[in-house]
């Protein structure tokens, strides 16, 4: 399956890795943005080294609980991140993980080449932004907001409920000139979402692809792994590695996570062994 974006056209037959580049102030320096900008660069850089098809710029947390971050001040973060690296010329798409549609025509007018949105492009005038370049889109599913969507997640049916939203923000898509080919859908585990609601998601992966597009999956350091395992978020490197191996073998054609080299590798064996 091949996902158009921009100039890129990603060949998805193979599980591929999306690396996360978080660009969120430094509490350990004087908060430099030059400095926080070289920064976000430099690991951008690496993670396309370790093998990274895509990169996924973020300047706002959409952990729960997680403030919003005016648009200013979102803009001020990733922009010359991805204005950096779109001057270095990288071989690889850039993703912008935002919901506000003045980030993403930003981000598009800078250069990224896909729109990575939690909210599925909700807020008014993002499928404009989006319908008005192009840029490819993910499509990920949240109950709720950041603030709230863990205190009480609640379906009737988690798994027709995801379908049916990704389902109809497609057809949003489709219906405003975005070509199937630039759609890229995601249940959004976390968002929302019990450990239940995760495990079902999870393994209903191969009922979404009925919609007809790729699938990003963002498992990785997620808490429902912490649940699984007892570990913090900085023991998880072993289970996002199993969670992104299965995804794929579910029929994940992305994964989005933290640990790029070693999610490339064990999607190598996938790959081979399919
Ligand atoms: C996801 C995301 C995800 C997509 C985040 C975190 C939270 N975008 N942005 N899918 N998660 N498409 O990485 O823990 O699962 S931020």
């Amino acid at each position: 399956m091949q996902f158009y974006c921009g100039r890129f056209c990603l060949d998805l037959d193979t599980p591929t890795v999306m690396g996360i580049v978080n660009v969120t102030p430094d509490s350990f320096s004087d908060g430099g943005q030059f400095n926080q900008v070289d920064l976000a660069v430099a690991h951008a850089l690496d993670l396309i080294e370790q093998g990274a098809a895509v990169l996924d710029i973020g300047g706002e947390s959409t952990r729960p609980n997680a403030t919003p971050v005016p648009v200013a001040e979102e803009l001020q973060r990733v922009i010359p991140v991805i204005e950096a690296l779109v001057a270095r010329d990288i071989p690889v798409p850039i993703s912008i993980d935002t919901y506000k549609p003045e980030v993403m025509r930003a981000a598009i007018a800078a250069g990224a080449a896909i729109v990575n949105d939690v909210r599925g492009l909700q807020e008014a005038g993002a499928l404009e932004a989006v319908a008005n370049s192009d840029a490819g889109v993910c499509i990920m599913h949240m109950q709720g907001t950041p603030q709230t969507m863990q205190l009480e997640p609640h379906y009737e049916d988690v798994v027709a409920e995801v379908k049916q939203f990704l389902h109809m923000q497609r057809n949003a898509c489709l219906a405003s000139g975005i070509a199937q080919a630039r759609i890229m859908l995601d249940p959004g585990f976390g968002f929302g979402k019990s450990r239940a609601h995760n495990i079902a998601l999870a393994k209903a992966l191969p009922q979404l692809l009925d919609l007809g597009c790729p699938l990003l999956v963002g498992l990785s350091r997620k808490s429902v792994l912490g649940q699984m395992t007892g570990n913090d978020v900085d023991a998880r490197l072993h289970a996002s590695v199993a969670a992104a191996v299965v995804s794929a073998m579910q029929g994940a054609h992305l994964l989005r996570v933290h640990d790029v080299k070693a999610t490339v590798e064990a999607l190598k064996v996938v790959a081979a062994l399919k």
